[in-house]
């Protein structure tokens, strides 16, 4: 396959302004009648008589019917291939046309879900990035930006619900022109659109409703629509969706703009959701909670995937990208967006440490493999492989920079800029760039190299403290990753500063932003009095490796006494580090690992037993760092060295810190028993989180008080948090409570397929020694099928994230299983069989033998006929 270029971007030919499409649906076969108002693009795009084809996106349509202001084409005026529709240029009237196709679709034979597709009782969209191209023939880029309306009509005992964007205009019943026993709606969406957001979903579904009245006085109809098994756990996100309308208001002066906010959740679903304009449709699993078969981590997904989409209407629908390699413009910005949005409704620091321990598993992984790119990508073959945690997370934390550069206050300005310039128009990240520099009188031409650069920069920190001359000074230096190359330019980074006392007493020096904008810079503070330790890149103010020579005790010095929240967990995040990473390298020399050391299990100890104020964060900080961010910290990483690390430690810790994990434990607990209900607020999830976290070291002893406490928990769980993390914690021991557990946790859930999916996690990513074959027994099970993605994730995603030790078993098997799976997965759904398929990116870093073994099956795969351009894609990049 051909790669499309960034470089390559230039204006269509032709405008489409208005679109008309009429559907006659049905699950087997749907009927679409599209009419499209089409000009030139400028009247510089044509000249004289010799006008440019039209070449439409199409994908899988039975074309039935063509005209051209209501005279048909002759054959000879078309062409009509497998991706796209032709029509010659003299076949073409000289000014504004209106263009009709009937196209027939098959919905319920599409299980790639990319375009009009059946899942569950509805049928239902998903365009972006290229879904609508299997609807109708369009011009299908973002920057054809046109306004829609839509008849739909369809039987009205199966699609009793018939929803599109915009607003309502008309429904009934119109039996002489849809047959008998349908129903019609008429729907218009005023904002001009690109057909990625454009959405359509009709069938048996319920919804709760509710109205949101905005700043400006206007009402707006809110409704949740599900599944009606499902509509009793909607409540929670439409609280959120109302959180979400204030806060956008609040923060950035941003309102809704329709009478009607509709939001779908559908059970098969490739994304987590999706923000089409006055119709989100959401993944079950980011949109249902009930204490009974959400977790606390759920209940915070749902409401950041709810806060996420809604702030889309503004950064991504109102300003749109112009091209796919823009697409961080609109999802790095809309992640920053959630991000800050859900570090308002609950904890700033709970949400940065969680946020950077994931960019760091997923992103920095990435950026570590073959797969690295920029934020902004320089070419793709299948643009669905581009929603990545760089154009996101990384995408995110650039935006970030952008704040801590031009402070809140300016960085309001920006976005304000950015809206008066844009509303209504598709642009660029050149053009998000310049609308922060204008509003702020600042130059940030040097901030583009985020934009072009792969790969995660090393920022080397030295210092020294002239107590004399009452100066310090902060050397820092950028190293370029090697993905960019060693010549790659030197960067903007933003590093947040303090000095802190060295008695603990608190700060000597308040924080600022220095900007590091030379390879090599140093920073000198006059009037340091007395001992300092520096406190660098507070807030992990930007997306780098910081190296900063710290022996053990100064680590254990500022997981007590930072006063940047941040940067204390970072504090025991690097001592870990440092203790794993030693006793990976042990093990790989077959030396044996010794005992933990001291200074690590009196750091435990002191923050197990500190009385905190929030109880996440100290989960957080007693919490390992995982497998994926030692692995993209390392030049060779060895498998099976590094499991038995992690498990050592955390035994380790287990066995020295028994009596105080217990009593943690049990004082969480007895709080908890002691709340009436359910409540997913900051303080109740606190302290689930760090008696789940004495709960899953505790187990890691694998004794049978142990064991018993966790069968203890499952038995007496009063939701789901309570049971999850009972039968993780079981799901590692090596006696028969293992199985019981996973019996009766399987009872709990067998009929709610979003906690059946959390059974079938738990038992994939369990490390047993007859995991494989496990696996294996899973997916022969009759709930299992490749067809739903939230299935695949939860055991073939698992087998290959969480359980590392036999996904890199020695004798390949692992990986062999996981070819196969993407083989026979790439046939039904190519966009999730080429997310598995990044498992294997991980292999030029891997020991060699490991390596090999990985790179084999890659190979196979790329020999392999018939796969899909997108496993194609990633396979031949990994092995690039
Ligand atoms: N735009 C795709 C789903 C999301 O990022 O919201
Ligand atoms: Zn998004």
């Amino acid at each position: 396959p051909v790669p499309k270029l960034r470089a390559d971007y230039a204006p269509p030919a032709y405008a489409i302004k208005k679109v008309h499409l009429d559907f006659a649906l049905g699950a087997d076969e749907t009927t679409v009648t599209a009419d499209l108002a089409v000009e030139p693009w400028d009247a510089g795009a044509r000249t004289g008589d010799a006008r440019a084809d039209l070449v439409l996106d199409g994908e899988e349509l039975t074309l039935d019917a063509l005209s051209i202001d209501g005279t048909p084409l002759e054959p000879s005026a078309y062409s009509h291939g497998p991706t796209s529709l032709t029509i010659r240029g003299a076949a073409l009237p000289a000014g504004a046309f209106t263009l009709r196709t009937v196209v027939r679709t098959k919905p319920r034979l599409n299980t790639a879900l990319s375009g009009l597709y059946y899942s569950g009782r509805m049928l239902c969209t998903q365009c972006e990035a290229e879904g609508f191209r299997r609807i109708t023939f369009f011009l299908d880029r973002p920057d054809v930006m046109a306004v829609y309306s839509v008849r739909m009509a369809g039987p009205q005992a199966a699609m009793p619900v018939l929803l599109s964007n915009g607003n309502l205009l008309k429904a009934g019943v119109d039996e002489a022109r849809d047959g008998p026993g349908s129903h019609f709606a008429e729907w218009a969406d005023p904002f001009p659109k690109p057909s990625y957001l454009f959405a359509l979903v009709a069938g048996a579904l319920q919804h709760i409703s509710s109205s949101y009245v905005t700043r400006s006085g206007r009402t707006v109809t809110l409704n949740i629509y599900s599944e009606p098994e499902s509509v009793d756990a909607l409540e929670y996100a439409m609280g959120a969706l109302k959180r979400s309308m204030r806060w956008d208001e609040e923060v950035f002066g941003l309102e809704y703009d329709l009478d009607l906010f509709n939001i779908v959740a559908v059970s098969d679903f490739n994304m987590g959701a999706m923000e089409n304009k006055g119709l989100n449709v959401f993944n079950t699993a980011c949109v249902l909670a009930r204490p009974w078969s959400a977790t606390d981590a759920d209940y915070e997904r749902v409401e950041g995937v709810v806060a996420h989409e809604y702030f889309h209407n503004w950064t991504g629908n109102r300003v749109t990208c112009r091209d796919w390699f823009q697409l961080t413009l609109k999802e790095g910005l809309t992640v920053y967006r959630d991000q800050a949005f859900s570090a308002d409704m609950s904890s700033e620091a709970v949400k940065r440490i969680s946020d950077v321990r994931m960019l760091r598993a997923r992103q920095f992984a990435e950026d570590a493999s073959p797969l690295a790119h920029p934020i902004r990508p320089e070419s793709y073959v299948a643009m669905d492989n581009f929603y990545t945690a760089t154009v996101y997370e990384k995408g995110a934390e650039v935006i970030r920079m952008y704040a801590a550069l031009l402070g809140k206050a300016g960085f309001r300005k920006g976005m304000d800029l950015y809206f008066k310039r844009h509303d209504g128009a598709a642009v660029t990240c050149d053009d998000f760039r310049k609308a922060m520099a204008d509003a702020n009188g600042r130059d940030l031409a040097q901030f583009e190299g985020w934009y072009t650069q792969p790969g995660t920069p090393t920022v080397h920190a030295t210092w020294a403290h002239d107590a004399g001359a009452r100066t310090f000074s902060l050397t820092l230096r950028q190293v370029p990753p090697a993905a960019a190359g060693a010549s790659a330019p030197p960067l903007h980074v933003p590093v947040a500063f303090a000095l802190l006392r060295a008695d603990g007493s608190g700060e000597a020096l308040g924080e600022r932003v220095l900007e590091l904008t030379e390879r090599e810079a140093t920073f000198t503070l006059n009037d340091v009095e007395g001992e300092v330790v520096p406190s660098i890149l507070r807030g992990f103010s930007a997306p780098v490796h910081l190296v900063a020579q710290r022996t053990d005790a100064e680590l254990a010095f500022l997981m007590a006494h930072e006063t940047d929240a941040f940067n204390r967990w970072e504090a025991a995040n690097a001592l870990m580090t440092r203790v794993l990473l030693g006793a990976a390298d042990a093990g790989a020399r077959r030396e044996p690992l010794g005992e933990v050391p001291a200074v690590l299990l009196d750091a435990c100890r002191a923050t197990l037993v500190e009385r905190a104020a929030d109880r996440s964060l100290q989960a957080l900080a007693l919490a390992l760092p995982d497998f994926d961010t030692l692995s993209s910290s390392v030049e060779v990483v060895h498998p099976q060295p590094l499991c038995a690390a992690i498990g050592w430690l955390k035994k380790g810790l287990a066995a020295a810190l028994k009596p105080e994990l217990l009593s943690v434990y049990a004082q969480c607990a007895a709080d908890d028993a002691a709340t009436a209900a359910y409540s997913p607020d900051a303080e109740s999830i606190g302290r689930r989180r760090l008696r789940d976290a004495c709960l899953s070291y505790l187990s890691a002893l694998d004794e049978a008080d142990t064991t018993a406490l966790c069968m203890q928990q499952l038995k007496g769980a009063r939701c789901m948090t309570d049971a999850l993390a009972a039968f993780s914690a079981a799901s590692r021991v090596s006696g028969p409570a293992r199985l019981e557990a996973s019996a009766i946790f399987a009872d709990k859930v067998k009929d709610d397929p979003l906690a059946l999916d959390k059974w079938y996690r738990t038992r994939a990513a369990a490390d047993v020694p007859s995991a494989l074959s496990e696996v294996r027994e899973l997916m022969s099970l009759p709930s299992f099928s490749l067809t739903n993605p939230n299935r695949v994730r939860a055991v073939v995603g698992a087998f290959t994230a969480l359980n590392h030790k036999t996904f890199h078993k020695e004798d390949g098997s692992g990986y062999a299983f996981t070819a196969q799976c993407v083989i026979d997965l790439d046939k039904i759904n190519p966009q999730v069989a080429a997310r598995l398929a990044r498992s294997f990116s991980a292999w030029r870093r891997l020991e060699p033998a490991s390596g090999a073994l990985m790179k084999a099956q890659l190979e196979q795969l790329q020999r392999t006929p018939g796969l899909s351009r997108n496993t194609l894609e990633i396979v031949n990049t990994s092995l690039q």
